[in-house]
């Protein structure tokens, strides 16, 4: 990706731009807050991290309207944060509490909210684009208007059940933007290495559905992607692709030391692409936000961090009577 050209000028509001600095900020701020609570071992089993990938869901959530659905990978703190879910249940239970979204049993990878029609958080890769699909079958069904935001990666896109879910979503013209978050990697293999052609955006042509390249480092970019997907998928066109070229500054998940590649590469990506930092530069190039306002921003965020790892860490661990909750979707007999 090329260097990053600052303008000092855009068409966006200074309150629009400090709502996607916010938004930013309040997912990078968690995921450092994640990872020191797993290193102090109290968040165990697998967490992947979202830093570096911030302006692609802020970007696309910008476009969304209430009752709009998302679905995603196991990477997905930043999702849950980005449609307004409550920090202190994402983060009680990362740390398995009772005070979490799931009541502290399904952890990392396995939160919802019905408030906020978010669907999850899927630890089988490629797993969710069938079942965002299913979601905007039944948006279409009821003619609700209703668009599903289906994320999932790079090393995803090479699923079978990916090509399966396209042939179908566009036969039946669903409502669905399939959002691919090309962060360049999967686990360990770089895209070149695992993908036969590089635009994955490309692979929507045999059956018919448009799709775009957007650069995932810059918020604005995203947003103005995601209002055209958005308006193509509301109208009734069928789905949309998007990919999103982004980057992840950690590894896989805390676990992977990333050995698979250099320290430069990824410290060239957070001195010259990173998504907050630019952001930061065109409020205060564009004279929309002094240093002393983006400081009062800055210990917000952190407040709110600080006090969702507080809750996280005071709740208390889930009873054993409720192992048997939970299980099965309560009916109305
Ligand atoms: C069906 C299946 N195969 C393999 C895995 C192991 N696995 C977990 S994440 C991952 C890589 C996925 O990479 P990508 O889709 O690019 O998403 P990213 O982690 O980069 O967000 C693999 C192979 C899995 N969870 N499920
Ligand atoms: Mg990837």
């Amino acid at each position: 990706m090329a260097a990053r050209k600052t303008q000092a000028k855009t068409n966006v509001s200074a309150e629009e731009l400090k709502t996607y600095y916010r938004d930013m900020l309040l997912i990078r701020r968690f995921e450092e807050k994640a990872g020191q609570l797993y290193g102090m071992g109290l968040i165990g089993g697998f967490c992947h991290l979202y830093i570096g990938q911030e302006a692609v869901v802020v970007g696309l959530e910008a476009a969304a309207e209430e009752g709009d659905k998302r679905i995603t990978s196991y990477r997905d703190h930043g999702h849950m944060l980005a449609c307004g879910m409550d920090p202190n249940g994402v983060m009680a239970e990362l740390t398995g509490r009772e005070g979490g979204y799931s009541k502290g049993k399904g952890g990392s990878m396995h939160m919802f909210s019905k408030e906020k029609h978010f669907y999850g958080g899927h630890g089988i890769v490629g797993a969710q684009v069938p079942l965002g699909a299913g979601l905007a079958f039944a948006d279409k069904y009821l003619d609700n208007k209703r668009v599903t935001f289906t994320y999932f990666g790079d090393g995803a896109a090479n699923q079978g059940q990916v090509y399966e879910t396209f042939n179908m979503a566009a036969l039946w013209k669903l409502p669905v933007i399939f959002v691919i978050e090309n962060n360049q990697y999967a686990m360990g293999t770089a895209q070149a290495r695992s993908t036969s052609t590089q635009d994955i955006y490309t692979r929507g042509e045999p059956f018919g559905i448009p799709g775009e390249i957007v650069d995932g480092m810059d918020v604005l970019a995203v947003k103005a992607a995601s209002e055209k997907a958005v308006k193509h998928c509301r109208s009734g066109k069928g789905p949309y692709i998007l990919e999103v070229k982004t980057y992840r500054y950690r590894g896989h998940s805390m676990s992977d030391p990333a050995k698979y590649r250099t320290r430069e590469e990824v410290q060239k990506m957070r001195e010259e692409r990173d998504p907050i930092e630019h952001v930061r530069e065109l409020l205060l190039t564009g004279k929309h936000a002094t240093e002393d306002d983006l400081k009062a921003i800055d210990k917000e965020i952190k407040d709110i961090v600080n006090k969702s790892a507080d809750f996280a860490k005071e709740s208390p661990e889930p009873a054993l009577e409720e192992l048997w909750t939970d299980i099965y979707a309560e009916t109305d007999a």
